[in-house]
């Protein structure tokens, strides 16, 4: 699951049909909503005012010297933002930037990143987020497939481009640096300050078509080098218009951005949100377990946001009187698993959580709405009504092992039944702004691996999210792998979601990845486990409770206890280069073990060899 809110893109025409008499209030709240951001969207277009840059200066026109942003306990107010982008609007614009170029941005999370940002999109052009995380090959391509020529580079990350500073430049990059100018001896030290803070030319934005490219979000590169994902305009507006509606975002919130801009999660969610509503941001370098909460107290956060694995790590820190004492009122973000849902709404005694479901790229998008006792850990919910106005999102059968979708005899895609997993398709459809699917930049081939054509009917088109879902007869979806990550082995689908979920509620394990290897001789791959565990684990107790509340195919039959787990900078688990791995201890430095019986023994050489020879029972 990839972070991202590109909401408007649901049921929007047909919720105008809802009637008194029909209506349900969870499907009422998603659809008001909707409506409500669709007639705001509307507004917007009529007046020209795409460009998301205009959802920034409405709030300086209405509050300028309100504060807009704090970061490190300085606070910005809207003004000195609007001035700081205008001058760094100006610097482009003395470069010669051009409407619809692109300027490549690198930069941790900090007030320029902001800044620099807004200046790009005032004069027209599309900002590239580069991940700060990068180096070497996927760095090198990321900047590549920005086919931009100008790279914006916060010098404290000048150390992996002056690893490929030859190759950045052959691709025809001039580079400025940002901040201080002694950590770097390459490219040009930029101080914005040289520039005038007056209005950039108000027609580099005015009349932003629907089109119109705010900023490149490259895909977390889980499996592969990042793709630059087109974020329009349209989008930036939609979502947030959405979200402030649904979740009832005010001037009053504060909310607190902890995950980095380059990424949907933050600068949509984050920041496009609080530009919508007025709220104020409390920005943060990066996330910290250990400073969260000090930093939510500090600062009155009223809103924060999650993604993956960091309520995990919140967790994982030892409980404070403090635990409680906040004014959180929501927490929202996506990937929160059932198991960690409950113990962080109650430990820290949060209001409202809210899980929403979508892909940064991808043309629809679910979110949980459900007070009830139903629907735990579900990641979004449709009545029976939003389902028989909204046809745009279907689960579809899919084959595990070829990893395509399954076709009937007319070569037609199949709806999968109620609660049977399937993949989650999501409608195209060009005519509808927010449920345009812009592609990556500069990639067709991945642009169309996404799109399935003539799925239900001939001739039209899904997006493919790539996530396996079900969802269960009262309406409630339910996430359950990724597509690649789900594994057979002796004739079952092992979903690593699922495992993980049961394996991390044991007490002593701290972070649990799991994948299937592949055993030579054997058919299907075999789970294995990848464990941070405390010191005080008893391996034995874990394998009598993992045998207890899995079922015995997807118990994992090989462990790894690594040091702690690699993640990608949006906290998502990195699979692929456990699997390179594989099973065998002479390569791997971890100490392995293996379920022989229904314990977990040491698992060296000799243990290698019964496997691969066949002689162990596995
Ligand atoms: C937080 O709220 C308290 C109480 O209303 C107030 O005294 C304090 O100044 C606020 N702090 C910030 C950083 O806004
Ligand atoms: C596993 O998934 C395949 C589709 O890839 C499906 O045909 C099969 O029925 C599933 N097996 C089980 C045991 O659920
Ligand atoms: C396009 O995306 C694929 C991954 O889907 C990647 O392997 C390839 O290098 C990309 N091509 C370009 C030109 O970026
Ligand atoms: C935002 C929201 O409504 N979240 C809900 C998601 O579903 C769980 C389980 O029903 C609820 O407890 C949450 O409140």
């Amino acid at each position: 699951m990839v972070a991202l809110p590109l909401v408007a893109a649901a049921a929007v025409p047909a919720a105008m049909y809802v009637s008194s008499k029909l209506s349900i209030p969870k499907d009422v709240k998603l659809i008001g909503s909707l409506i409500g951001s669709k007639k705001a969207f509307a507004a917007i277009a009529a007046n020209d005012r795409i460009n998301v840059t205009y959802r920034f200066e409405e709030r300086y026109r209405m509050y300028p010297d309100r504060e807009a942003l704090v970061f490190e306990g300085r606070s910005y107010t809207f003004r000195e933002i609007h001035h700081a982008s205008n001058r760094a609007g100006n610097w482009l614009l003395s470069l010669g930037v051009k409407r619809g170029d692109i300027v490549s941005l690198l930069m941790t999370n900090k007030p320029e990143f902001i800044f620099f940002w807004l200046g790009i999109n005032k004069i027209g052009a599309t900002g590239a987020f580069i991940n700060t995380n990068l180096a070497g090959k996927p760095l090198i391509h990321s900047l590549s497939t920005a086919t931009a020529s100008i790279l914006i580079m916060d010098a404290e990350l000048a150390e992996p481009v002056a690893n490929s500073l030859e190759e950045i430049h052959e691709m025809g990059y001039t580079i400025y640096s940002v901040g201080d100018s002694r950590k770097v001896n390459f490219g040009t030290p930029l101080d914005l300050q040289q520039f005038p803070d007056t209005d950039t030319p108000e027609d580099r934005r005015r009349k932003t078509t629907i089109d119109e490219i705010a900023m490149l979000i490259y895909t977390s590169g889980t499996t592969g080098l990042p793709k630059a994902g087109r974020f329009s305009h349209t989008r930036a507006c939609t979502g947030p218009a959405f979200w402030t509606r649904f979740y009832g975002f005010t001037e009053k919130d504060r909310i607190y951005v902890s995950l980095p801009l380059y990424h949907s999660a933050a600068a949509v969610l984050g920041m496009c949100v609080a530009w919508t509503s007025g709220a104020t941001v409390i920005l943060a370098r990066k996330f910290s377990a250990t400073h969260f909460w000090d930093d939510c107290r500090a600062n009155n956060v009223t809103v924060i946001q999650y993604i993956g694995e960091i309520c995990r790590y919140l967790l994982n820190t030892p409980p404070s009187p403090l635990d409680k004492v906040h004014s959180v009122r929501l927490a929202h973000g996506n990937g929160m698993r059932p198991d960690v849902w409950t113990r962080f709404k109650e430990r820290y005694g949060i209001p409202l959580i809210g899980e929403w479901y979508a892909s940064t790229e991808g043309t629809g998008a679910l979110s949980n709405y459900s007070t009830g006792p139903h629907g735990a850990g579900a990641i979004g919910y449709r009545g029976a009504l939003a389902r028989i106005m909204d046809k745009s999102l279907k689960i579809a059968k899919f084959n595990v092992e070829t990893e395509e979708l399954i076709r009937d005899k007319n070569g037609r895609c199949i709806e999968c039944g109620l609660d049977e997993p399937g993949e989650l398709l999501t409608l195209i459809d060009s005519s509808e702004p927010t449920r345009d699917f812009k592609g990556y930049h500069q990639n067709s081939s991945a642009t169309s691996k996404k799109v399935v054509q003539d799925v239900f009917v001939k001739g039209d088109k899904y997006f493919r999210t790539g996530d396996i879902l079900r969802r269960d007869k009262d309406g409630f979806f339910y996430f359950g792998d990724r597509v690649g990550d789900t594994f057979r082995w002796k004739s079952e689908n092992v979903s690593t979601a699922e495992v993980s979920e049961v394996l991390s509620l044991y007490p002593d394990c701290l972070e649990v990845n799991i994948y299937g290897v592949e055993i030579p001789g054997h058919d299907g791959r075999a789970g294995m486990a990848a464990v941070v565990a405390k010191s005080s684990m008893d391996w034995n107790k874990f394998a009598e409770y993992a045998l207890k509340n899995l079922p015995r195919y997807s118990v994992p039959i090989f462990l790894r206890k690594v040091p702690e787990m690699e993640m990608t900078g949006t906290f998502k688990q990195r699979k692929v280069e456990l699997v390179k791995e594989g099973m065998d201890p002479s390569t791997i430095s971890d100490e392995m073990m293996w379920l022989d019986g229904n314990t977990y023994k040491p698992f060296k050489a000799a243990e290698h060899q019964r496997v691969i020879s066949g002689k162990a029972k596995l």
